[in-house]
């Protein structure tokens, strides 16, 4: 019987051979048969490949924008009366824009590792930025010793027994990019297929992102995209973050206005750190990617200058207070994702893994403590954000309660602070009603006892942690 003609080559329609006699002309028509067979078969396997590496729709690329040490307050589309963000207002604009995000932990390399991995710090154990540091041993010495790298090698062990993000995203055809801040040594440790971080603390060759060169981002991209493979990408770098040093074309502005210097250069690094969001927009517009591709602006933790020495203020970043927790969180996916701006609900860069995953149609490990951001019936139906502060340089790698300094938790717009007794001996609870005093200004934990056991209650219903 003959069957239809392969419509991805040009062979003749192939039949089915019946042996009539032994000879040539049976040999021939048999060869023929056979490689007509093979040209069916490479072409059902081309077409194969390419159905299971081609984006569908519901895959769409992602770009994760991770800035590093800024306040939630510092950008145009928060309300800077002075800051100019005009690339990500454009996104933010085109955005589900969440005002009131935060991350569970307001230190870089936890807070980096709960944003990959969708987990409390306690869950995947990266609860510091370093390992435990000898008494009295300076830290530039400390970074060369045997015992730091043992200290980062366990640490980045941590990540390779956890689901990550972009590991995750492996595993169903995408390609990922590093680039930036990255704390688990080479970047295939968190499930990368492409980086430019190989191990040196922070981010050695990845820091130049930003700083330096974007082309790495738009080099990867290209290559994604000539391989007709949907990508994901950590832009992650080390910007707004010391050292405060803008370019000319940045600071000129701030240098008369600014209270102090140090604040200029800060806001100076903000305005570039925008920039290089614009180049990245832009390349994406003019690639014709932008439309598949969903974007996300989050911050690792926040920070504010203080006026005099440049270096962060108390109440920011690495303390239980908004000034080092809280973050604006975008979500852009034009034609996917419906603009708008929420300042109710309290979301995490926790529910950051669940939301990306599921837009990528991937599965969700089970038990992640976020939710999708994009359901908006789990928006509504979530009752609590909380989180965690620990210790710059790790206690007991062993025993994560160890370096904890505070829990805290927002419900019903209250904000508790609770301190952990080992760590913060001398600290006592405190409690805010956070959305009328987001600078936490006046601590009402003696006129609401009540709300106060409550509230303790609901963090210990997750975690009870004891220690030693
Ligand atoms: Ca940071």
């Amino acid at each position: 019987m003959p069957l239809a003609p392969c419509p991805h080559c040009t062979e003749r329609p192939i039949e089915r051979i019946q042996p009539r006699s032994i000879g040539f002309g049976l040999i021939r028509r048999n060869l023929r048969a056979t490689v007509s067979m093979f040209l069916l078969l490479c072409g059902f396997l081309s077409i194969l490949s390419e159905v299971m590496a081609s984006p569908s729709p519901k895959r769409p690329n992602i770009l994760l924008i991770v800035s590093d040490d800024q306040a939630w307050t510092d950008h145009g589309f928060m309300g800077h009366p002075t800051i100019r963000t005009p690339h990500l207002d454009r996104l933010a604009a085109r955005s589900l824009c969440f005002t009131r995000g935060y991350v569970p932990s307001s230190l870089c390399c936890p807070s980096l590792a709960s944003l990959i991995t969708g987990r409390y710090p306690h869950q995947h154990g990266v609860v510091c930025n370093d390992p435990a540091r000898p008494p009295g041993q300076p830290s530039s010495n400390f970074y060369r010793s045997d015992a730091y790298r043992a200290g980062r090698e366990r640490l980045s062990s941590f990540l390779e027994q956890t689901p990550t993000l972009p590991r995750l995203l492996r595993d169903q055809g995408y390609l990922s990019f590093q680039s930036g801040k990255w704390w688990q040594n080479d970047y295939s440790r968190g499930g990368f297929t492409h980086g430019m971080t190989r191990g040196d603390r922070h981010g050695d060759a990845g820091l130049d992102i930003g700083r330096v060169t974007m082309k790495p981002i738009e080099d990867f991209v290209t290559l994604a995209e000539q391989e007709n493979r949907p990508w994901m990408v950590w832009y992650a770098p080390m910007m707004p973050h010391d050292p405060h040093t803008p370019p000319e074309r940045f600071l000129a502005r701030h240098r008369g206005t600014a209270p102090t210097l140090p604040i200029a250069n800060y806001r100076g690094m903000v305005e570039w750190f925008d920039d290089t969001c614009g180049q990245l927009l832009d390349f994406l517009e003019k690639r014709g990617s932008a439309e598949h591709t969903l974007v996300v602006f989050v911050t690792d933790n926040g920070w504010i200058t203080d006026p005099q020495t440049g270096r962060f203020a108390p109440r920011s970043k690495q303390s239980p207070y908004d000034g080092g927790l809280r973050t604006p969180i975008l979500l852009g996916w034009p034609g996917r994702v419906k603009p708008q701006r929420d300042e109710t609900h309290a979301v995490s860069s926790l529910d950051l893994m669940p939301t990306l995953l599921r837009a990528a149609g991937v599965k969700t490990p089970h038990n992640l403590p976020g939710i999708d951001l994009l359901d908006p019936k789990a928006v509504r139906r979530r009752t609590s954000v909380s989180g965690e502060c620990f210790t710059h340089d790790a206690v007991d790698l062993d025993h994560p309660e160890s370096g904890l300094r505070w829990r805290w938790i927002v419900r019903d717009g209250w904000k508790l602070i609770l301190p952990t007794p080992w760590n913060e001996p001398t600290a006592k609870p405190e409690l805010y009603r956070i959305v009328e005093d987001p600078f936490e200004t006046a601590d009402l934990v003696a006129q609401h006892p009540l709300q106060v056991s409550r509230l303790r209650r609901e963090l210990e219903k997750e975690w009870k942690p004891v220690w030693p």
